[in-house]
């Protein structure tokens, strides 16, 4: 397609290109940072290394699409109200680049191996490409919409497990935890007793790579943003799973409450969230 190739990169590549540079560069930065603002409540970490990466994507990006939109959760004030508002404000893009500089700021700021880096590419509100990268592992996942999802060029597809009690799932616990833990505390109560086992590893973009690459059976949580799963949601449909809202709606970009699954346990879960 003649509007894909811009300066003879196409969005995908253009998409990989930043998520690896960036996922290098944070690497390289790890436990050489300054103590990180407090950002909403003292357990919402941002550090001076979240708002680099975002800077060299933004800056990336914009030498190949000068003209594309770009939504990045450090350009955006805490707090759902001004998320609302920013994704609204760029809603009748053409086209629109999702990012989130680093997700799992917590596991990045501890050194715990299991954050990413997260961009999307959607055309007049759908998600065209798809790309999470984990630089502690090394492992980039890619997905175009209508070709299928990759981890380091090998097809990925979703796990086979039919039913939850095989299942195992993975939820997280928003920064801000005054608002909702209990909410979680309750999901987690009802879920856990029907599945297998349930694993909380704090990179909402990393667990939906992992369900599309069949390592887990489902993913949930409340209180995402577009930037967490924009590109997550086309790995896991391209790796043939499920993304829904919590009440069964089809992902779109204004989906906070989310449910990704294999697809085949999809409406048991919601059945035990329904329940919380
Ligand atoms: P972050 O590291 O980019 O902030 C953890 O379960 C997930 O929730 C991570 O993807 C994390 O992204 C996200 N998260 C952390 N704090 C949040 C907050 N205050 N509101 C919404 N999501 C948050
Ligand atoms: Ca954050
Ligand atoms: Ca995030
Ligand atoms: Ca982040």
């Amino acid at each position: 397609e003649n509007e894909q190739i811009i300066g003879s990169k196409s969005f995908t590549a253009v998409a990989v290109n930043c998520a690896s540079k960036a996922g290098e560069w944070i690497k390289s930065r790890i436990g050489q940072f300054a103590e990180p603002d407090l950002k909403h409540s003292m357990h919402d970490l941002v550090t001076e290394v979240d708002k680099g990466s975002e800077r060299l994507i933004r800056n990336l990006i914009g030498t190949h699409f000068p003209h594309h939109s770009f939504l990045g959760e450090e350009g955006v004030e805490p707090g759902p109200e001004a998320s609302a508002r920013a994704l609204e404000k760029v809603s009748d893009a053409e086209y629109l680049w999702i990012v989130d500089p680093i997700d799992g700021t917590t596991n990045y700021v501890h050194d715990f191996p299991f954050y990413s880096v997260s961009i999307a590419l959607a055309r007049k509100g759908q998600v065209i490409v798809g790309v999470v990268y984990d630089p502690s592992r090394d492992e980039l996942f890619v997905a175009e919409r209508g070709k299928g999802a990759y981890v380091h060029g090998k097809r990925m597809s979703i796990s086979g497990e039919k039913a939850l009690r095989q299942s195992l799932v993975a939820t997280g616990f928003p920064a801000d935890h005054t608002a909702a833990l209990p909410a979680n505390l309750k999901q987690i109560q009802a879920v856990a007793p029907q599945v297998r086992n349930v694993r909380v590893a704090g990179s909402a973009a990393l667990h939906m790579a992992y369900v599309a690459a069949g390592r887990l059976s489902g993913f949930w949580e409340i209180g995402l943003n577009a930037w967490d799963l924009a590109a997550g949601s086309l790995l896991v449909e391209e790796a043939g799973g499920r993304v829904t809202d919590q009440s069964g709606e089809p992902y779109h970009l204004g989906v906070r409450n989310v449910a990704a699954s294999n697809g085949w346990i999809h409406g048991e879960l919601l059945e035990a969230l329904k329940k919380a």
